[in-house]
This record gives C-alpha cells, structure tokens and sequence, in this order.
C-alpha cells in the first residue's frame, strides 16, 4: 500500500467550479464551501414492550437543499435523506419495523450486525411498497458502529445513492470502561462520507451504464452526513470521529492537510485492542474506522481533514479558543479473544472476478436461486480471498464479525487488528480471514458475501451462503 502525499488543497473555489453547471441563469448555484454546519443524525427514538426495545422506520421518498435553487429528489429513513442513529446496547432485545413508502421494492440489511439470516434484511427479506417488514435482533456483539443501508437485489446502488443508510452504534460494558470522547454529536462525532453527481437539473445523476458497472458510481461532490462540503466546531481536546465510507464505490485515503497525526482507536465491528497512532488511513465502502484527535494543541486554530487519493477537502474544522484539555488516551483499549488461537477445520477459497463485462465471484454471478456455500455453525474456517483484478475490493461477509489473518502470507496491517465485517482487498493480493457463524441462516434468507463497491455488487460480484448446524 503506497501513502500518497495530501498535497496542497488549492483554493476552495476552485473546488466549488468543477460542480456541473447549468446555462440556465434561473438553474441552480452553489453553496459557498465548507459554510454550511455539519449535521448530526438524531438519535431514534424507541418504545419499550415487554423487555424489547421497538424501533420504527420509515422508508420514504424526499427533496434535498443541497444546492441553492435546486430541489434534489431523495430518498431518506424517517426523513428526506439518510436516517437516524439507531444506538443500542449489548444484550439488548429490539425489533425494528421497517416501512416501505417508496413506489418500489427495498429490503433493509443491518451492516455488521451477527444476526440470524431471517433478521439479516439481505435480498430476500424484500419489502413490498406499503408494507412493514419486522426484525426481531438480540444485539450480542461487541461495541462498534455498524450501519443499515437497503440490499435489494440489483438497486442496492441506486437506492443508496438516492440516501437510504443510517447509523447502527452498539455500546457495551466493556467499553464503557474505556475512557474515550463518548458525548455523541459533541466530542464523538460520526461522520457519513459520500459522494454524489448532480445532472443540470439538480437531480441526483445515476446512470449505471458498463462504465459505472466497471469502475463504479463515484461523484464529484462530496456531503458529510448529508452535507456538501461541512465545516464542524469542536473545543480544544480529544475529540473522536467515526467514519462511516458509506459512498457507493470511493476509496478515501483519510488525513489532515497537515498530515497531522492521530490515534485510530476502532475498525468495523470493534475497538481495536490498543490505539494506534497514524497520519492516515485508507477506508473502503462499507468500512467504519474510528480515531481520536487530540484538538488541544489547536485552540483558535482551523484544520483542515480531507481525501489524499482525490486531494480534496471533506471537512473544515474549527477549534474553539477556549481552555485546552490536554488528552489521556488509554493504552490498552479492549480484549479480542474470539479468534486468538483458533484453528481453523477448513478452508474455502473467493475468487474475486472482474473483466470486461463480468463481475462475479468464483467464476460465478450472483444467483438469487442458488447457494453457493454451506458453512457450519460456530465452525472456524478460514476464508481465502484472492483478487487478481487490477482494482481493490472491498469483500463484505454478512451474519459475523473476522479476524485478518494475512495479507500475501504477512501480517495485516496494525490499524486491523480489531474485529471487522470488510475488508479491503488490494488488487493481486490474497488475503485471509478467520471467520465463525453463531447464528442460522437457512435457504429461504441465507446470508451474502460481496463486494462493497455497490454496482459490483448489483452486477453480480456476490454469493450466498446457508449457515445451519
Ligand atoms: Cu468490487
């Protein structure tokens, strides 16, 4: 993995100009950059029956003010795009109702979540317009930030880009013993990255022809949380960002503009056992990252944190002058021992096939009506995935959390180490996993692997598997 250098951002309005523009003086403008507040999603509410915490979740069609003079249709979760924080603990009994006003067919997949296949919300947990799907969840993880987002067979990638994701963050008594930034929307701060394309109209643009399917739906906007281009305002002390890379297909290579450095304290679907101090960090979709900034060095002070791959400024952030609180950050964050000397009983090996007009895994597209593996419950397996493509690939296994074992025969890398649900895997490399399954998933609702980039995904760069003792 090369570090590319985050060089010189440029001015901002230069940034602004490559917006498409309509001719049309009535059209829309743009927003003056890193001007507009950045948004937190609302925490959901809940109601308590008989020990079990129930959520309700809209599905909805909505219009955006992204741009000035542009009405955007969107779609959103409980409003007009992305949805709120679903923030649950350990333990905890839920069932989320989940109701489909779209004029279209959705499902809802809970990312990260180890969940039985019938709750799982993949392809065949469908969701018919003006009906309500249910999951009922026994949340049993460690704390993490998961997310949901739609998984319904070939429109996953546009039902996303239309807004539908949501924060999914688990807490636990272990970490609650950690002493990290933990006041959500004030020092613990989650941050949504996507990017999107405009058409002249202000109409989100997604075209899915063989070049979209190929290289995947990138945009040359950037929101934050459902915000273009966001400035943040934070005092002068540990803060901590969690990142979701909830874009379709974009990689982003995380840094200041300064380079300076930080701590990276969680992956996917965990703490990670100590933090771990970098100066970036590469994030694929579908991926959570968290890190700890220490801002007390910077009080009256503007920062900048941007993409080093596109060179381009995500967020503007601004360190209050008020009294520095110096940082302690823990040296020993949690325990992982899920899959600390496991040997594994068998192997299976994931072909990640791209050419030029197929996506597939193991020299197979995605078919709703076949099952491609048959894994055994709490069996430890290790999972071999080999990409000989010339792009990375992020592979995603539903109804778990894993372990990296290797990457090319070496260790992973040291910001890994932590349990995760993706993984990045880079082109003509073979990494492996140690993965186990605790739940049932039958034929009916089995469970997915896939790429993450969301029109691999939708163009058949996906399997299914049954879990069952
Ligand atoms: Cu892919």
């Amino acid at each position: 993995m090369k570090r590319r250098d985050f060089v010189k951002l440029g001015s901002l309005a230069a940034v602004t100009s490559l917006y498409p523009q309509k001719s049309d003086a009535s059209a829309i403008t743009f927003k003056k950059a890193f001007t507009q507040k950045l948004a937190i999603p609302p925490i959901a509410e809940y109601k308590e029956e008989n020990g079990v915490k129930i959520y309700n979740l809209s599905v909805q069609e909505g219009k955006m003010d992204f741009l000035n003079g542009a009405k955007t249709s969107t779609y959103g979760i409980n409003g007009d795009f992305l949805g709120p924080t679903i923030r649950v603990k350990d333990k905890d009994k839920i069932k989320i109702n989940v109701a489909n006003n779209l004029r279209e067919t959705t499902t809802m997949h809970w990312h990260g979540l180890r969940i039985k296949g019938s709750s799982d919300g993949g392809p065949h947990n469908i969701i018919n317009p003006n009906t309500t799907w249910s999951a009922d969840i026994d949340i049993d993880q460690k704390a993490s930030m998961c997310w949901y987002h739609p998984h319904a067979i070939g429109k996953t990638g546009r039902q996303v880009f239309m807004g539908l994701a949501g924060i999914f963050l688990i807490d636990d008594d272990e970490t609650k013993g950690v002493d990290l930034p933990s006041e959500y929307g004030v020092d613990d701060i989650p941050l949504v990255l996507q990017d999107r394309r405009f058409d002249n109209l202000g109409e989100f643009l997604y075209s899915q022809n063989m070049m979209d399917t190929m290289m995947g739906v990138t945009g040359n906007v950037h929101l934050i949380n459902g915000v273009i281009d966001p400035v943040v305002e934070v005092e002068p002390k540990a803060v901590r960002f969690r990142f979701l890379n909830g874009s379709n297909a974009r990689i982003y290579n995380l840094m200041f503009e300064k380079q300076n450095d930080f701590f990276q304290v969680a992956g996917d679907s965990s703490l990670l056992p100590a933090p771990v101090k970098l100066s970036n960090f590469i994030i694929a979709p579908g991926e959570r990252a968290e890190i700890v900034v220490d801002f007390s060095k910077y009080a009256g002070k503007t920062l900048y944190f941007g993409d080093g791959f596109d060179k381009r400024v995500l967020l503007k952030i601004v360190v209050k002058n008020s009294k520095p609180q110096p940082m302690k950050l823990p040296e020993k964050l949690v325990t992982i021992d899920e899959y600390k000397d496991k040997k594994a009983t068998n192997t299976r090996d994931f072909r990640l096939n791209m050419s030029m007009g197929f996506l597939g895994i193991n020299e197979k597209q995605m078919d709703m009506n076949r099952i491609d593996e048959r894994v055994k419950k709490d069996r430890f397996e290790i999972w071999r995935i080999t990409n000989r493509s010339p792009r990375p690939h992020p592979f995603h296994v539903h109804g778990t959390g894993f372990s990296i074992i290797s990457r090319d025969g070496s260790k992973p890398l040291i910001n890994e180490m932590g349990l995760k649900d993706t993984v990045l895997v880079y082109s003509r490399e073979t990494v492996e996993i140690l993965v186990r399954f605790k739940y049932d998933a039958d034929a009916n609702t089995p469970y997915m692997y896939h790429c993450h980039i969301l029109e691999h995904e939708d163009g058949g760069m996906m399997g299914q598997f049954t879990v069952e003792a």
